[in-house]
């Protein structure tokens, strides 16, 4: 516990009847950040980031500034609303009571439950990371499903392909302290957009460039990053394992390994050290669509500078072979024994730090589940699975979800087969919601959730090593509920009289974290505490593994490879020959995956769904800047405007943000051409591995001319 802070800065009160409350950023992002919200007459006012809290060090990102303006949003669901009409129609519903709604949901879920043992698992929960909240994510929620039998969700939407790669290497999602990027003299930004997704880490990267360190971006994409690091590598989607394994060539062939680290901490090197003698520069080039002279050179500087970081994030991990990819990345750090020093090494994800302080089962309750464990569902194929018959391999078919914290109509891939699945009428979807998002469109209730700033919670992160409470600032708007206090409901509805769904939020708070590991009281009176995880984690070895050493094969995996996207010209030529152009989906910078979309003020600044386009591609199709394009495979089509530019590498096309797809031109957004096939590791979506063809529908003076007048008439495409 002796590197665990204590108070130093209680509030202080503020004149005028203002006063602060201790408050965290509950965002999927990396940076969890502390923040201070200003209260003034029982209204939120402010929202600012804690200068105490080191990663945070004041500054909030531009779209959680603006926390207040979409907890005060004038669409803000704010009542229980039952449907009224067919799914196929408009989105069309009534006001009801709160007893009203949660008496017929809990009627509808005991009379699925009811049927047969096993029966319940034709529910199914499906949630995210709209909150990151250890209390409002999975804690009621999860006892909830768990007492009631339903289907187990596999949450791999975003990182279990890295997540799994990881845990194989290093035993955990483990990695450097975000603070030590301001030591570093090389700092490899890989697959990450950082100042868009990352800003509290960009700033440490800035501390270490003002000290005379390089920053080498490595990425499909010209991002805002891209354009403030020395170099930029724009390799091809899904090749960062061969750009790796090529890494590895040049540093057995100059001598650049350390063999001590190596013998004393890393296992199976041999059989790995074969693997990369087969990958010369020249052979990398040619599959990652880079110079040989660039991919020596990045081996040189990343051989002889120390320290030496990489900064690795889940945008390189949707594809094929997104884990084998993160797995030889994540062992280059091994061969030249970067981890020796404070400022070397690599950090893809912290949460394994605080996962040991964490007590998931107090949290969840598992022990609730009955004997016969229930199926698992990938929420990653909830296109194919809702629309999936009961049958053997799959158990019964799909007949309630009840969706919290998350947008799946949006966001998850292949999103036509999604919203086709969502709009069955024979099921029952329950919404828990701030807003009418796509998923909300295609419920049969929808219950207004509470905001950040309106319920208790704690977190952890995955990109620092410290844990924060928030504290509610301002009373529930209208009549909305918590989660937790929804799920409660329900559960007294139920039937479940298990004392644990008496539990309040204050009690599940607290409890949340291990007593061994956490002062609660001390992150209660200070709102975030450090963990006590080692400031030079590896530079003796000592990885979480059973031996203490990094893992080249680890059982079941083997040896790591590069593996070709799923789609692509190596893997598949006649649909390469049909679909010519690889297509990513990165996120928008000023919305968080497909929150903030409604945000007027955010969504002027974003402007409109685009896609970008190299000038050498948009030509031979005819597409001007700023034309309508409509962008298609065999799995559907979306219009959207064209942005021609260089941010985009010849041969890919950057379909930038989550819209909601009601807000795009036709009703869709960019996972209406993603797929469902998984990455080899972690069961996840490899939403960056996707091949496209796009042609030109109007010119932009027709777009000019006003809406609705643009041509609709096809070209053929080049
Ligand atoms: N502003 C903002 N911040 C966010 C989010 C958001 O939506 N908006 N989303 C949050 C979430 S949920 C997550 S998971 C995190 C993580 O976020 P990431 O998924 O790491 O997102 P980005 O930082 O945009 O990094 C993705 C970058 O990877 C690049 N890329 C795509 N394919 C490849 C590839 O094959 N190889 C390489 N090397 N690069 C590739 C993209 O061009 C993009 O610049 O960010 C979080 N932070
Ligand atoms: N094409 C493409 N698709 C992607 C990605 C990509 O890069 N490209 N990124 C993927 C990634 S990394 C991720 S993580 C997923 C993200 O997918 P999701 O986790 O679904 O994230 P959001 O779209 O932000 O939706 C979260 C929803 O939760 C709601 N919410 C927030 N807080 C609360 C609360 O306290 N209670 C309740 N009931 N609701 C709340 C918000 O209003 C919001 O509508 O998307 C994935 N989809
Ligand atoms: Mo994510």
């Amino acid at each position: 516990m002796n590197t665990i802070e204590l108070p130093v800065d209680p509030d202080t009160p503020i004149p005028g009847g203002r006063h602060t409350v201790r408050a965290a950023c509950p965002h999927d992002c990396p940076d969890t950040c502390a923040m201070l919200v200003t209260v003034e007459n029982g209204r939120a006012v402010r929202v600012a980031g804690d200068p105490g809290h080191p990663p945070t060090h004041g500054a909030l990102c531009t779209k959680v500034s603006r926390y207040p303006e979409r907890t005060y949003h004038p669409e803000r669901v704010l009542h229980p609303l039952k449907r009224v009409g067919p799914k196929s129609g408009p989105p069309r519903f009534e006001r009801v009571s709160w007893d009203e709604a949660l008496d017929a949901i809990a009627q509808r879920l005991a009379g699925i439950a009811g049927r047969a043992p096993g029966a319940a698992q034709a529910i199914l929960p499906y949630s995210y990371a709209g909150t990151m909240g250890l209390v409002q994510g999975e804690s009621m929620a999860a006892r909830f499903f768990h007492r009631l039998g339903g289907s187990r969700l596999d949450r791999t939407i975003c990182a279990s392909a890295g997540a799994a790669a990881l845990t194989a290497t290093y035993g955990g999602k483990v990695g450097m302290h975000v603070e030590d990027y301001a030591r570093a003299k090389l700092i490899l930004i890989w697959g990450s957009n950082s100042i868009a997704s990352n800003l509290h880490f960009w700033s440490f990267a800035q501390q270490a460039r003002r000290a005379g360190a390089r920053l080498v971006c490595i990425d499909p994409r010209r991002t805002e990053t891209a354009d403030k690091c020395h170099e930029h590598l724009a390799l091809r989607p899904g090749t960062d394992g061969a750009l790796a394994l090529a890494l590895m060539h040049e540093l057995i062939t100059h001598g650049w390994l350390d063999h001590d680290y190596i013998e004393r901490h890393v296992d199976g090197w041999p059989a790995l050290r074969e693997r990369a003698l087969q990958w010369p520069p020249a052979r990398a080039a040619e599959v990652c669509g880079l110079e040989a002279a660039q991919i020596r050179a990045l081996a040189h500087d990343y051989a002889t500078t120390r320290p030496a970081a990489i900064r690795l994030n889940y945008g390189m991990q949707r594809a094929h072979g997104g884990g084998n990819a993160v797995r030889l990345i994540a062992l280059l750090p091994c061969l030249t024994g970067a981890w020796r020093e404070r400022g070397g090494g690599l950090l893809l994800s912290a949460s394994g730090w605080a996962a040991g302080a964490i007590d998931s089962a107090a949290l969840g309750r598992p022990d609730l589940m009955p004997q016969a464990l229930p199926r698992i569902v990938n929420m990653s194929t909830i296109g194919d699975d809702l629309l999936r018959p009961t049958s053997p391999e799959f158990g019964p078919r799909i007949e309630a979800v009840i969706v919290y914290n998350s947008n799946p109509v949006a966001v998850a891939p292949q999103s036509g087969r999604v919203a086709a699945g969502f709009a069955r009428d024979d099921l029952f979807t329950v919404v828990l919601e701030h807003f009418m998002t796509d998923t909300a469109d295609l419920a049969d209730y929808v219950l207004p959730a509470t905001t950040q700033l309106e319920h208790l919670d704690v977190h952890a992160s995955y990109g620092h090593t410290y844990v924060l409470v928030n504290q509610p600032a301002i009373a529930p708007l209208g009549q909305a509920l918590p989660n937790t206090e929804i799920f409660r409901r329900l559960a007294q509805r139920m039937g479940f009289d298990e004392p644990c769904f008496g539990d309040s939020d204050e009690q599940i708070a607290r409890a949340a974290f291990r007593a061994d590991r956490i002062d609660v009281d001390a992150l209660w009176a200070r709102g975030w505490l450090r963990l006590p995880v080692p400031e030079q984690p590896f530079a003796d070895g000592g990885f979480p593994t059973p031996h203490g050493r990094a893992i080249v094969d680890a059982p079941g995996l083997g040896v790591p490879d590069h593996l070709p996207n799923h789609e692509s010209a190596a893997s598949t030529p006649a649909l390469a020959a049909r679909y010519p152009l690889a297509m990513i989906s990165p996120p928008a910078r000023h919305f968080l995956n497909s929150t903030f979309v409604n945000v007027r003020s955010l969504r002027s600044i974003e402007g409109e769904p685009l896609l970008e386009i190299h000038p050498e591609d948009a030509a031979p199709r005819g597409i001007a800047d700023g034309a309508v394009v409509t962008v298609f495979n065999d799995r559907g089509r979306y219009r959207c405007k064209a942005a021609v530019s260089t941010r985009a590498r010849h041969g890919v096309v950057n379909g930038l943000g989550i819209w909601w797809r009601k807000l795009g031109l036709d009703g869709t957004n960019v996972n209406e051409l993603t797929h469902q096939r998984l990455t080899d590791l972690g069961r996840a979506p490899a939403f960056y591995d996707c091949l496209v063809e796009v042609r030109a529908e109007s010119s932009p003076q027709a777009e000019r001319a006003g809406p609705g007048q643009a041509s609709t008439a096809e070209t053929t495409p080049a």
